[in-house]
């Protein structure tokens, strides 16, 4: 087993990571910038080191300095949480060439499922079901004049080095393909410096229903179920669970397959997520594969019984997995809550908690890296905490969720809280009749929130 981890990252998922490694006795460094010098994983670790500046390429995304952060405190593996480095294969790469376990991907895997139309091709030959459309990347426009005619309109075009939503364009009908193709490639030469693009058929209201692997360094897989993250503004998840409220035991069974196919085909080590489009016939396709530990991976961990972390680390390791799939025991709903504000636009709002009370009691769980008197600093993600609850039924799950949303006091700045409650109240969601397009079209009345 390890006996340091430095925790490439910040914010509650540098303090989730800690926090497991402190219960199996693993020593932490944490890495921080000097916006983050009053942050918790730094107070929390054995050991901290300031990396540069706020600026995220002057720290928190310096491959250089982290690595030299590793060795001077003798860090035997890196820990890259979500987002910053963690699907970076220069990086994975680096870790791996200085002797520090990368607790990841290899850069194969990261690279293989960057790039979208290769990864499809891949999930395609592996026996996972795919969208119908191109055979990997098309780059004329008479080319995909002639694609979309073959599977019919409206199609979408995607960015291969894409994801998230950028430099993806609905297609209504031929007239209109060269000029959003066009926009679309330049859309992503701009993000990306890459503009190559694939075409699908387009899946009218779909839900993000995505399964979690994990597999092990002898090439074995298993999946741990579901999670709905249908609703999501754009492209932003705003709200995850598990089970999902659309899954049967027949489609998790399918989906679950499917997945571990997926994990198998590239020899995937470590934890990952499948994400796929689910069709209101219930039919699925494969959409991108992460190759990192994700946001939503709590609602997870409470329904099946067991820490995500923990088992990335002995994976990491070498420890060999059971193989047995799991299948979720209870109702775990997650609200994401953001410095934001929701009556405006969902506007950053950075700033000074002046004051915090936070929710807790029977079946809730918060991961949070704030506290009373901390000032969120404009340069990150806006997300501050992760407000979890557990129950026997998907009712009482909303139930309880609504009860430690009107407990939870933030004040100095705006947050997603309102929001969340308005959701929890809503028939569509209440019915679990929320897909991917619902958030674009309903409205919020907030007239009644002080
Ligand atoms: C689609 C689709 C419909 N048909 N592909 C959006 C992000 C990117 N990962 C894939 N996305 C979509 N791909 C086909 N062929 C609809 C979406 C989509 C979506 C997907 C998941 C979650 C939210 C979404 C919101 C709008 C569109």
């Amino acid at each position: 087993m390890f006996k340091k981890i430095l925790i490439a990252n910040r914010g509650e998922i540098a303090l989730r990571v800690i926090r497991t490694c402190k219960e199996m006795g693993i020593k932490t460094v944490a890495v921080y910038s000097t916006a983050d010098k009053d942050s918790l994983h730094v107070r929390f670790a054995d050991e901290a080191i300031c990396i540069g500046p706020a600026p995220s390429n002057e720290s928190y995304l310096d491959i250089p300095r982290i690595i030299s952060a590793a060795e001077i405190t003798n860090a035997d593996a890196v820990h890259p949480g979500y987002g910053f480095l963690s699907e970076n294969s220069k990086f994975s790469r680096i870790c791996t060439e200085n002797g520090i376990k990368f607790i990841g991907a290899t850069p194969e895997q990261i690279d293989g499922m960057g790039n979208k139309a290769q990864a499809k091709s891949t999930m395609e030959a592996a026996g996972v079901p795919c969208v119908p459309g191109s055979k990997g990347v098309v780059n004329t426009v008479a080319e995909a004049k002639k694609i979309a005619k073959q599977i019919g309109y409206p199609v979408m075009i995607k960015a291969s080095a894409g994801g998230g939503g950028k430099g993806m364009r609905y297609i209504p009908s031929e007239d209109q393909l060269e000029e959003l193709m066009d926009s679309a490639k330049r859309e992503s030469a701009a993000c990306f410096g890459n503009d190559d693009m694939y075409m699908e058929k387009f899946i009218e209201e779909p839900r993000h229903i995505e399964i979690q692997i994990i597999g092990d360094q002898t090439g074995n897989a298993c999946h741990l179920s579901e999670r709905d993250c249908s609703t999501q503004r754009r492209h932003q998840k705003l709200v995850e669970e598990v089970p999902s409220p659309f899954m049967t035991k027949k489609l998790r069974d399918e989906m679950g397959k499917a997945a571990i196919k997926a994990a198998k085909a590239v020899k995937y080590e470590g934890a990952g997520t499948v994400e796929f489009l689910v069709d209101k016939h219930r039919k699925f396709y494969f959409m991108e594969m992460n190759t990192r530990i994700q946001v939503e991976h709590c609602v997870t961990e409470e329904v099946v019984g067991f820490d995500l972390i923990r088992e990335q680390i002995k994976v990491a390791a070498g420890y060999k997995i059971s193989g047995k799939n799991y299948t979720p025991q209870l109702h775990a709903i997650e609200c994401r809550i953001n410095a934001e504000d929701p009556i405006n636009g969902f506007r950053p709002s950075p700033g000074k908690i002046k004051e915090l009370h936070t929710p807790g009691g029977h079946g809730i769980r918060l991961d949070t890296h704030v506290y009373s008197g901390y000032a969120i600093p404009p340069n990150y993600d806006s997300m501050i905490a992760k407000l979890i609850s557990v129950a026997q039924t998907r009712e009482e799950a909303i139930a309880k969720m609504k009860r430690a949303l009107d407990e939870f006091i933030i004040e100095g700045i705006k947050t997603t809280i309102p929001f969340h409650i308005k959701l929890m109240e809503n028939e569509t969601f209440v019915n679990g009749g929320v897909t991917t397009k619902f958030l674009e079209e309903v409205e919020f009345d907030f007239s009644d929130m002080k």
